[in-house]
């Protein structure tokens, strides 16, 4: 296993350089936060960003992540050019020996809160979500009354998207994906990538919209659409969590020891009544997630890929992108090393990424 963490870029207040203080933690996983969505990522730029992560004593691990256009997701005639941009890209980080590749597939909107920064008894702050607030969120004039949502769409767009997917439920969905997945899985073969699928976040429709990496029957079925090791998952705990009748700990097993768990997000959630939860610091007791016996399975699967903790809350009068702080995440590195030590089968004897 290597331990990583998310970096966006110049502009994020943490610095490579405090990553790289983080102990234990050697990769990095960013992405090109200025390529409009379906145009080709080109090699030049995605060395760059590689150049200054090795600047810094670190390893470009993961990219998270190439979002996939809403016409590919729609099946709009215009896919099979964004399909041909998105190889093009796959095939450039392949290239520069970028080997993991994290994307989504949820309609619209990627991860989704009610409140960014609720306050919890201690002072610090969190991500909460509350189905029952969702619902009462006006999209008449945007997104501008999504909580931090970062991809601004005005009302017209919006609309036009949302009325497009009307059209296509749960099972369109599944055979644009799998149209997509077609095309790309074996350029990503070809070029050295493994793609890992997040699931979405939450896993349940949000105003209507089809969504569909929700559980395990829905992560076996992705696999299967095209059953190359290619074809693979980026397994979040704090995404799944939220539907207590997921089995993490088990979802680990089977899915990691057939090979197709590309790479880890690991984040605690607790979740309260049906359908609301609050992400919670990373050790087990703190939520609903076991994540003693999540690790352990990684350790039973014999896991060699890229994980990271996710979403820390903001403490120690920390600021900056939500989810996305200095402290409560190495908290949370550290803490799940640690968790990978005491693990370790006391024959093997060797350092964190055994
Ligand atoms: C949230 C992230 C997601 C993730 C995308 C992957 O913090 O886990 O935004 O990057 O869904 O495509």
């Amino acid at each position: 296993m290597q331990m990583t963490f998310r970096w966006y870029g110049l502009d994020d207040p943490v610095t490579l350089r405090f990553i790289k203080q983080v102990p234990g933690v050697t990769g990095i996983v960013s992405a090109l936060y200025d390529v409009p969505v379906g145009e080709v990522w080109l090699k030049e730029s995605i060395a760059e960003l590689k150049g200054l992560i090795a600047e810094a004593g670190l390893q470009f691990s993961v990219i998270e992540s190439i979002p996939v256009h809403e016409d590919i997701k729609l099946g709009r005639p215009t896919r099979d050019q964004l399909i041909e941009n998105y190889c093009q890209s796959i095939q450039n980080m392949g290239a520069l020996d970028i080997t993991v590749l994290c994307y989504n597939f949820m309609p619209v909107f990627d991860w989704t809160r009610t409140d960014l920064a609720f306050r919890l008894p201690d002072d610090s702050t969190a991500l909460i979500y509350n189905h029952d607030l969702l619902a009462k969120i006006d999209l008449s004039n945007g997104t501008g009354e999504l909580p931090g949502w970062a991809t601004a769409y005005t009302a017209d767009e919006l609309n036009g998207l949302l009325s497009a997917y009307r059209e296509v439920d749960e099972e369109q969905l599944w055979g644009n994906l799998a149209y997509f997945l077609e095309r790309v899985v074996p350029v990503a073969t070809e070029s050295g990538v493994v793609m890992g699928i997040h699931p979405d976040d939450p896993p349940w429709s949000i105003f209507g919209l089809p969504r569909i990496i929700k559980n395990e029957s829905a992560l076996q079925r992705l696999l299967g659409l095209v059953d190359s090791p290619a074809n693979g998952l980026t397994f979040c705990t704090g995404s799944l969590g939220a539907d207590p009748d997921n089995d993490l700990p088990g979802m680990v097993q089977r899915f990691g020891s057939q090979g197709r768990i590309h790479f880890a997000h690991n984040r605690n959630v607790k979740v309260t009544p049906e359908k609301c939860f609050q992400e919670s610091p990373h050790p087990s007791a703190f939520g609903s997630v076991d994540m003693r016996a999540i690790m352990q399975a990684y350790r039973e699967v014999g896991f060699t890929g890229p994980m990271r903790p996710d979403h820390g809350r903001m403490i120690w009068g920390e600021t900056g992108r939500p989810g996305y702080g200095l402290y409560d995440r190495a908290l949370g590195a550290t803490y799940l090393l640690g968790l990978w030590e005491g693990l370790q089968h006391p024959e093997n004897n060797g350092g964190t990424d055994g």
